[in-house]
C-alpha cells in the first residue's frame, strides 16, 4: 500500500530541506517506496482532522492503510524495518544502527533544536549573545565527540544505515551556523549523505513544493 506523508504547504525553511518531512522522504527514496504527500497549512495542522493523526499538530505524519504514525524516529524506523536497504541483516548490526538513530534524535539533535529556539525567539534579549555562545559550545562538545568516533570512516557503523540517515539529517540543521565546518570529517560525512541519489530525489521533491507555493 502506498503511504501518504504530511508536510508543510509553505515550509518556513524555504525549500532548504530542513523541515522534518525531508528525512521521511529520504528514507522512502532509499527503499524505493513511492509515496503521496498531503500538504498542510499551519491552521490545518492544528485542526481536529490532523490532531487525530498527530497529537501535537505537527508534520510529518505517515499513513499506510490502517497504520498512522507520527515522530520521525518512529516513522523512519518503521520504513527501515519493513523494507530492505536501511538496516543491516544481522541482529547486532540492526540494534547498533537503531541506537545511532536514537543518538541522533536524543543526544545530538537536542542542543541543535535549542539553538534554533534561541535564534528564533531570543534574539531581542539582552543576554542573547551570551546564551548563543553557550549553546554553540554545547553543540561543539557533541560534534567533537561524534567527529572523534567517526574518524575517517564513511559511515557510523559499516554500511550506510537509518542511523546515518538520521544523524546526517540532524547535522544538516546546524550547518548554517558554521559549526559543522569546524569538524571537517563531519562536514564531509554530511556531504557524502547529501550526494546519495535518494537524498537528491527527496530534496528535489520538497523543493518543488516550495517553488509551487511561491509561484515560481
Ligand atoms: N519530534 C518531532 C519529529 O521528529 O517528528 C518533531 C516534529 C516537528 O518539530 N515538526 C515541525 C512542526 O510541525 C516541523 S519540522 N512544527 C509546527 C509546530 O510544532 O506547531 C521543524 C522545522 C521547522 C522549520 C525549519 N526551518 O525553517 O528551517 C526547520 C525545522
Amino acid at each position: 500500500m502506498k503511504p501518504t506523508i504530511t508536510a508543510f504547504k509553505q515550509s518556513p525553511d524555504r525549500g532548504r530541506g530542513l523541515a522534518r518531512d525531508m528525512r521521511v522522504r529520504w528514507a522512502l527514496e532509499e527503499v524505493s517506496l513511492p509515496y503521496d504527500v498531503q500538504l498542510l497549512t499551519f491552521p490545518e495542522m492544528k485542526a481536529p482532522a490532523h490532531l487525530a493523526r498527530h497529537p501535537f499538530g505537527q508534520i510529518p505524519t505517515y499513513e499506510e492503510g490502517d497504520l498512522v504514525l507520527f515522530e520521525t524516529g518512529g516513522i523512519v524506523l518503521h520504513i527501515a524495518q519493513s523494507h530492505p536497504g536501511l538496516l543491516p541483516d544481522d541482529a547486532n548490526g540492526r540494534a547498533r544502527a537503531i541506537t545511532w538513530m536514537f543518538a541522533a534524535l536524543s543526544t545530538v539533535e537536542q542542543s541543535i533544536v535549542e539553538l534554533q529556539w534561541v535564534m528564533f525567539t531570543e534574539r531581542d534579549k539582552s543576554w542573547y549573545e551570551e546564551r548563543l555562545a553557550m549553546v554553540h559550545d554545547r553543540i561543539r562538545a557533541r560534534l567533537a565527540e561524534l567527529s572523534q568516533r567517526l574518524g575517517d570512516a564513511d559511515w557510523l557503523d559499516g554500511a550506510f544505515s537509518a542511523g546515518d540517515l538520521m544523524m546526517a539529517s540532524v547535522l544538516l540543521r546546524v550547518r548554517g551556523s558554521g559549526l559543522l565546518d569546524e569538524y571537517p570529517n563531519l562536514a564531509a560525512y554530511v556531504a557524502r549523505a547529501e550526494a546519495r541519489p535518494a537524498y537528491q530525489r527527496a530534496f528535489a521533491e520538497q523543493l518543488a513544493v516550495f517553488h509551487a507555493a511561491s509561484g515560481g
